[in-house]
């Protein structure tokens, strides 16, 4: 087994948190995005889409998605649970995982892919969007500083792979000048907490 992972990207930190609070250590191959490597035939063998991270297993499968492979080593590890314990709690995390992924995560790499030099040339830009995801992404902090007014974490009372999404997209926004705003306590609160757990610096 093998994971193909960048150290600066967003998406790999995600799995590389999990694996860490799962206490599960994989092989890993560092694939160098500033040269393009991922867009490269050899890398495209492994995933078409060209991005990372992509899990390598031993029978020569190739999972690539950052939640599909959390959701891989979950099945293979249930404890501690990260998606959920039961039913309900499943739903739960589910629900606050998409929104983190779709509304928070998704705006602030849309920010970045569309306005900062290093997409340009590599992918179609259009610098309005990328303004319209900023906005959007800075509401969506807003919202989530009331979200977390009555909760220690994003989907409840115990970290889930939902404040893996949110903390990766937020910490990346920095690029972007997409910063939590001094006025939002309860986020600032929570990213502080999320923060100091070991598996942050994974
Ligand atoms: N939906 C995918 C997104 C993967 C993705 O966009 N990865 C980025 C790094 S965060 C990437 O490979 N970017 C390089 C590129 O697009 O050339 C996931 O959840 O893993």
């Amino acid at each position: 087994m093998k994971l193909y992972d960048s150290k600066m990207a967003p998406n790999p930190r995600r799995v590389r948190i999990f694996l860490a609070e799962k206490g599960i250590e994989v092989p890993v191959e560092q694939v160098d995005i500033v040269k393009a490597e991922n867009r490269q035939a050899p890398f495209l063998a492994k995933n078409p889409m060209g991005t990372l991270p992509v899990l390598e297993l031993d029978d020569g499968t190739h999972i690539a998605e950052s939640i599909a492979i959390c959701r891989y080593f979950e099945a293979l590890q249930p404890e501690p649970p990260l998606f959920g314990a039961d039913a309900k709690d499943v739903a739960v995390v589910e629900m606050w995982n998409r929104r983190m992924e779709l509304e928070v995560f998704n705006a602030i790499t849309g920010c970045f892919r569309n306005t900062h030099d290093f997409f340009k040339g590599r992918i179609p830009q259009v610098a309005e969007y990328g303004e319209l995801c900023r906005s959007a992404a800075e509401k969506r902090l807003a919202w989530l500083d009331e979200v977390l007014a009555d909760r220690e974490f994003i989907a409840g009372n115990r970290f889930t792979v939902a404040d893996i999404t949110a903390l990766c997209g937020i910490d990346f926004g920095r690029v972007s000048k997409i910063v939590i705003q001094p006025e939002q306590k309860n986020l600032a609160r929570w990213h502080e907490a999320v923060s100091s757990r070991p598996s942050a610096k994974a």
